[in-house]
């Protein structure tokens, strides 16, 4: 089964993630904090990983560490159930609209965590939400993940729908990437015998 449960504790918060690589894209998300977990349900729901999520930070100071430590744990989970990732397609991209807002994603599940972010957020708040707080999350998921993350928004005036957009094309090119390849499910994809 490739499923993960990480728990994380700090002084800042406490967090605990459950994955399913093979999921359907079900999601309970709670982390306190309105549009993160919109965006998480985005996550999941698009890249067809069951995804259970419980954040209890210092909301009392702001949203960052709670967003972080979301994507730290996050990454963790991901990188547990992906295991020695034998079988997966290891690349994945996506590009991905909606409404005025174009996202572009291509993503290697490498152990090479790389972030490249190329996303200007118009805003600096959505609702109570940072803006700059969607760079901090996928940040912490590359780094824990071990993926090398390529994001960049060709187009788009609307803080919410880049975002939103940003969180689907994600999702869309980890669906593709997690996913067993049936023509060579039983080698890990790369030409060194290891990832
Ligand atoms: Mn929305």
């Amino acid at each position: 089964m490739r499923t993960a449960k990480i728990t994380r504790k700090t002084a800042e918060t406490e967090i605990s993630v459950e994955v399913n690589l093979d999921g359907s894209g079900m999601y309970d998300m709670q982390t306190g904090i309105g549009f993160f977990d919109h965006m998480l349900d985005q996550l999941a729901r698009h890249s067809l990983i069951d995804m259970t999520i419980r954040a209890k930070g210092d909301l009392h100071i702001d949203d960052h560490h709670t967003v972080e430590d979301t994507g730290i744990a996050l990454g963790q989970a991901l990188a547990q159930a992906l295991g020695d990732k034998k079988g997966i397609r290891r690349y994945g991209a996506c590009l991905l609209p909606m409404d005025d807002a174009l996202v572009r994603c291509a993503l290697d599940l490498s152990a090479r965590p790389f972030l490249v972010w190329n996303v200007d957020l118009p805003t600096a708040k959505i609702g109570t939400f940072d803006t700059e707080l969607v760079r901090e999350f996928f940040q912490a998921l590359s780094t824990h993940g071990g993926i090398t993350l390529h994001v960049d928004a060709l187009h788009g005036f609307n803080s919410h729908h880049i975002a939103e957009a940003v969180f689907k094309s994600v999702a869309r090119a980890l669906r593709e990437a997690v996913e067993t390849d049936p023509r060579k499910a039983d080698a890990i994809p790369s030409t060194k015998g290891a990832l």
